[in-house]
């Protein structure tokens, strides 16, 4: 179990992503946070990996959305050259997104979220820029100059200068450019007929990027309704905007068989993935509405094959109804919460309210001052970051029962954002006392940073 769990994070880890996400909007970080909140992962490139710009804690109608904060890179194991968001616009004539302000020679390309014959979701081409005008280097896409645009779901990517997607005309086919630019070009770049019937597939001609800023105007966060668009919500204390949410037959999750609660539901629930946590955790939901009441239920599982395992004990709280779990994960099963008004036959107001997550570490506590650096091995359990402490236990208990070891040491490098300001200066890096591949990966998996 130890080494199988770490060696899954070192294996598929990248180099901590941009940070400061607000969670609900309105400035996006494509995450992870410093506490594990955020994007579950890498903005992908397609379609079925883009992420969703979608938060249980945004309002029922959606949250103003007015940055996303991201990266690009080329990295060692793994290259990241475009990141893909699913987006929502609200208002196609104030629809603005602009890279002004990002690290390197961006090309921004806006795609039309369609659901195919088969039901899956696909991305057909609707606008480009390289280069907002002239004299500069950063892309802006404006609604007013984009015809036909409307609103609703859109996918939204930033490449390097260069990059070019590529869809196909039908399955048989090799794919095919789904925009035609020069580069360096100001133009707000269409496609043609034929391309726009294209469904982005791949990429071409891409190159290595860095930190971007993708501000936007007209576009919402859109509130987390299904599993799929579930972030992470580590520990802390969240407000939500469920206010609003009606009832809906298609998504009502019955009370009566998991949790002996029967004739009542919740429906509309909002969705988030638990973070990691070596120790029990609570959550409560709370509304603000006096007579509001609010369930959730825990589910364990992949999105599309989910076993409930929990449901919230109901209790006065602040100010309506509440609901309370506390569990002892395990650290290698996924967590879902969905959570919202329960309902029965009779009028259940949907409220705004408060999520509190509360976890308690098992062992000696994490993020003590002069308990040793994280990055570097030590004959005592954990380490003084409780961010980073917390997250190397919740994978390898070891680190906080037993001993800050060469293991511990490299799930650290692996796993905690942001990383230390300046490398170390023993070159050792892994602490294995040899100087070999090994710290070469480490060292170039922070590089930038
Ligand atoms: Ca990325
Ligand atoms: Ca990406
Ligand atoms: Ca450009």
């Amino acid at each position: 179990m130890r080494i199988t769990c770490l060696l899954l994070v070192l294996l598929c880890s990248l180099p901590a992503t941009a940070q400061d996400g607000e969670l609900a909007g309105p400035i996006w970080g494509e995450g992870p946070e410093d506490n594990g909140s955020g994007g579950t992962k890498d903005a992908g490139a397609t379609a079925s990996t883009a992420q969703q710009v979608s938060s249980p804690l945004a309002a029922a109608s959606g949250s103003t959305l007015t940055r996303i904060n991201g990266r690009t890179f080329a990295g060692l194991l793994q290259d990241d050259l475009v990141d893909l968001y699913e987006i929502s616009i609200t208002n196609p004539t104030t629809f603005l997104a602009t890279t002004q302000g990002s690290g390197f020679d961006t090309a921004l390309f806006l795609f039309r979220k369609v659901i195919g014959s088969d039901g899956v979701a696909e991305a057909r081409a609707v606008a480009m820029n390289d280069n907002s005008i002239s004299s500069v280097t950063y892309s802006k896409l404006v609604g007013s100059s984009i015809p036909g645009l409307t609103a609703g779901a859109h996918y939204i990517a930033v490449t390097k200068s260069g990059g070019v997607p590529t869809g196909f005309k039908s399955p048989d086919n090799d794919p095919l450019v789904m925009f035609t630019y020069t580069q360096g070009s100001t133009a707000i770049v269409l496609p043609t007929a034929t391309q726009a019937t294209y469904t982005l597939a791949d990429w071409a001609n891409l190159g290595e990027g860095g930190d971007y800023q993708i501000e936007f105007g007209g576009c919402v966060v859109t509130r987390s309704g299904s599993c799929s668009s579930a972030i992470v919500l580590g520990a802390g204390v969240y407000s939500f905007g469920n206010a609003g949410t009606s009832d809906s037959s298609a998504t009502r999750i019955g009370l009566g068989a998991t949790c002996g609660d029967v004739g009542a539901w919740i429906s509309n629930p909002s969705w988030f993935q638990l973070g990691a946590c070596d120790g029990p955790v609570q959550i409560s939901v709370c509304p603000s509405v006096t007579t509001a009441t609010y369930q959730m239920v825990v589910f364990a599982g992949s999105c599309g094959d989910l076993e409930p395992i929990a449901c919230g004990t109901l209790g006065a709280c602040a100010g309506g109804t509440g609901s309370t779990i506390t569990l002892t994960p395990d650290p290698c099963t996924t967590y879902y919460v969905a959570f919202g008004a329960r309902r029965t036959s009779g009028a259940s107001p949907s409220s705004a309210g408060t999520l509190t997550i509360t976890c308690t570490p098992n062992g000696p506590s994490c993020g003590v001052a002069g308990s040793g650096s994280c990055f570097s091995p030590h004959a005592t359990p954990t380490c003084d970051s409780l961010t980073c402490c917390s997250a190397v236990c919740a994978l390898d208990a070891f680190c906080c029962n037993v001993r800050w070891d060469n293991i511990c040491v490299q799930g650290a490098y692996a796993t905690c954002a942001p990383p230390p300001a300046c490398p170390p200066s023993d070159p050792d890096l892994d602490g294995n006392g040899v100087i070999d591949g090994g710290d070469l990966a480490i060292l170039l998996s922070q590089w930038g940073t």
